[in-house]
């Protein structure tokens, strides 16, 4: 289980060479953001395509390259794909990642992957319904479209009435963008740092129905690695701000982390 790689080739080399990873053998799992920020997006993109025994969940960026793929968004001045965007397979690329859930659970070993988190309004049963409803969105006929309408922090609190882009929207959030929440699954949207904005708490810090099932989760660099919950497991240690890239061995919950070999972009 691996957390943000934002384009990080090297390191992952470097980590996967450290736990003695076995593609054959062994499974790599990746929870989101493969790309962007970082220099090495199209090694990374090509690397995971070809592992036999991989899953990946979306993250904000892999989602963001697709809307500037397609023509729906516009690059940002901190946006690094170039690589990808000038691919000869391209096109392929996009429907690799477009086909890759936003969350996945795994029975075997009782846990949930997902980019930012889950908002604590739900349990997973129905956490995996709504992820379903963006799945059918990005692989259907109109995923344009839904790239197109998916840019935007309202409506910040959920509604069974919800419907259309702003239901999709929210849901995107939610398992993408998500640190603060309040328990009632209200969004801020702001803030990325420890310290959290009044009334509001981490997502994980609120009582779950299903409990003893382990959500492991990236995207919150600034918490690096610390939830203080065996419950929720933090994997972006921010290897693309120069620090490190970090691995979770689901069997035996071993943590084994590498440096990043270089600063901030
Ligand atoms: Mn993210």
């Amino acid at each position: 289980m691996i957390g943000d790689v934002q384009g990080c080739f090297d390191e992952l080399t470097d980590l996967l060479n450290k736990v003695k990873f076995k593609p054959q053998q062994d499974s790599a799992w990746f929870l989101g953001d493969l790309i962007n920020r970082g220099p090495k997006n199209l090694e990374v993109i090509n690397f995971i395509r070809q592992l036999p025994n991989t899953q990946v969940v979306l993250g904000n960026h892999d989602l963001h390259f697709l809307a500037v793929a397609v023509g729906s968004q516009t690059a940002s001045p901190g946006d690094t794909f170039d690589d990808l965007l000038s691919s000869a397979d391209l096109a392929g690329i996009i429907d690799w990642l477009r086909h890759q859930p936003l969350l996945y659970v795994d029975p075997a070993n009782r846990c949930v992957l997902v980019h930012a988190g889950l908002p604590p309004i739900w349990d997973v049963q129905t956490c995996l319904d709504r992820a379903q409803e963006i799945q059918a969105a990005l692989t259907g006929p109109d995923f344009v479209d839904f790239l197109a309408q998916m840019y935007g922090n309202e409506p910040h609190v959920w509604s069974d009435a919800l419907t259309g882009p702003p239901r999709l929207r929210l849901i995107t959030n939610y398992f993408t963008r998500l640190r603060y929440c309040t328990a009632a699954g209200e969004l801020e949207l702001q803030h990325k740092t420890e310290q959290a904005p009044a009334g509001f708490a981490p997502w994980f810090s609120f009582p779950r129905s299903d409990p003893s099932i382990k959500i492991l989760f990236g995207h919150w660099a600034a918490l690096n690695g610390e939830t203080g919950l065996d419950s929720a497991v933090a994997l972006d240690t921010g290897c693309v701000w120069g620090r490190s890239l970090t691995a979770l061995r689901l069997d035996d919950g071993k943590i084994t982390a590498v440096p990043a070999r270089r600063k901030h972009p």
